[in-house]
């Protein structure tokens, strides 16, 4: 296998899809070595297969407005892979939301999901659908008319959706209301994301932050290092952000800014746990403007419109917001301010430039592959317990998930381990990722 090669035919096939591409250029960079020590994975064209997803449905999403008008989007469910479990990955509303975004999600899914340990497939989907300045009535609307056509699609054991950017527990519960209407026996674990008192599990809605704080940790640790005492910068007011500005607070350390598409807010002592419960409101509101911590808190908290988090100084830097939103020159504006560490916990959250810089220049990176795992790991344990039909207290879900975030840790470093010892976090969850995927897929047959 040669990734030029590949890459090169995939360019030809899918010009526009840049993301896409990114997603694939990047895993088949770090496998090319392993992968040509298997010629039985070459033999079965193992890369040719993985790179395209097994299906993709495309429908049309129709609702009515609160003025009364007629309104039109596109839905998507990608089912990427399904080789070692049911299809399993969020649905995203966002206004720039295509095929080729959903394609790189749920590529990105695939090799992350193994990386849980758990037995789950690959997907993604979503609507071109933007939620900002939309009222609660026109969400929950538009999430029913967006099921009427998921609903064939998906089932428990076959494609379970969760959130993703732009959906969260409220949009589920629209989500998951509309599915079990149409399927008329309920079906508890069809969607994850859910409510504590209608299947959810304890914790979902932390589990992607405080698991980039657990793996962040055990990484610290291992470049012997502490969270305590270290200042974080943040990206994002969703509900990735708020976990991990939860679990950072928790362990010690202090977030000094989070962003969002208007600017950041700079909060030199540190954000509160009051800070952190009024994120929940803000996302709420739809408004989409970090700057509403600032209006709240206007002591403690200084609003710069237009900048991003990676212009505050900071020890170590944590996208949680988009693909893409942290360049190689914000990459260089945090290393002169002195930040020696970024783990990626949005997926694909820094351009490849960056990733490079950080990794020539000694500060230490980590993909959002392992380190935002957390989030779809304890939707995987969300689904174990509807299906044993029981739910689990904070502690045993906190204990799992822990274990979880030490094992994705241990497999970057086994896969990942560079001669001089230290490890490249990118090659070892990708390798480690592939590994179990391209087995299974071998295992299984020409399909
Ligand atoms: O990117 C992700 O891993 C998610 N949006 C969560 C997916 C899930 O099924 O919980």
């Amino acid at each position: 296998m040669k990734t030029t090669e590949i890459m090169a035919r995939l360019q030809a096939k899918y010009p526009t899809e840049k993301e896409y591409l990114q997603a694939v250029q990047e895993v088949l960079e770090s496998i090319e070595d392993v992968y040509n020590q298997h010629p039985e994975f070459e033999k079965a064209k193992i890369v040719e297969r993985l790179v395209e997803p097994d299906r993709i449905f495309t429908f049309r999403v129709t609702w009515i407005d609160d003025n009364g008008e007629v309104q039109t989007n596109l839905g998507y469910r990608v089912q990427f892979n399904s080789a070692i479990g049911p299809y399993k990955g969020g649905l995203r509303f966002h206004k720039a939301v295509t095929p080729s975004m959903l394609k790189f999600l749920g590529f990105e899914q695939t090799f992350k999901n193994a990386l849980t340990t758990l037995p789950m497939g690959g997907a993604k989907g979503g609507s071109d659908f933007d939620p900002v300045g939309k009222s609660n009535a026109e969400i929950m609307r538009f999430c029913q008319a967006f099921m009427l056509e998921l609903w064939r699609c998906i089932g428990p054991d076959q494609d379970i959706p969760a959130g993703d950017v732009g959906v969260g527990g409220r949009e589920i519960g629209f989500l998951n209301g509309m599915y079990q209407k149409l399927a008329r026996q309920y079906h508890t674990g069809v969607l994850t994301g859910k409510g504590a008192t209608w299947g959810g599990s304890i914790l979902r809605p932390e589990a992607t932050g405080f698991g980039a704080l657990y793996f962040t940790q055990h990484l610290l640790h291992k470049a012997g290092k502490d969270l305590a005492g270290q200042k974080i910068c943040i990206s994002g007011f969703g509900n990735v952000a708020w976990g991990a500005v939860m679990k950072a607070t928790q362990l010690g350390a202090k977030v000094v800014a989070i962003s969002g598409p208007d600017g950041v807010c700079h909060v030199p002592d540190g954000m509160t746990p009051e800070m952190n419960d009024y994120m929940l409101d803000m996302r709420a509101s739809n408004r989409n403007m970090v700057e509403d911590l600032a209006t709240k808190f206007p002591e403690k908290v200084k609003f710069i419109a237009g900048k991003k988090a990676w212009s505050i100084p900071c020890d170590i830097a944590l996208p949680c917001a988009f693909q893409n939103e942290l360049s190689e020159d914000d990459a260089k504006e945090l290393k002169a301010n002195g930040c020696w560490c970024c783990c990626e916990v949005s997926n694909m959250g820094c351009q490849p430039g960056a990733i490079h810089f950080f990794q020539n220049n000694g500060v230490l990176f980590a993909p959002g592959k392992a380190v935002n795992a957390g989030g779809v790991a304890t939707s995987g344990l969300e689904m174990t317990q509807n299906a044993a039909h029981l739910s689990w207290s904070a502690q045993e879900v906190d204990d799992k998930l822990h274990w979880i975030m030490e094992s994705i840790h241990e497999q970057c470093v086994k896969y990942g381990t560079r001669p001089d010892g230290s490890v490249d976090y990118v090659k070892g969850a990708n390798i480690a990722g592939f590994m179990k995927v391209a087995q299974a897929m071998l295992e299984q047959g020409t399909i």
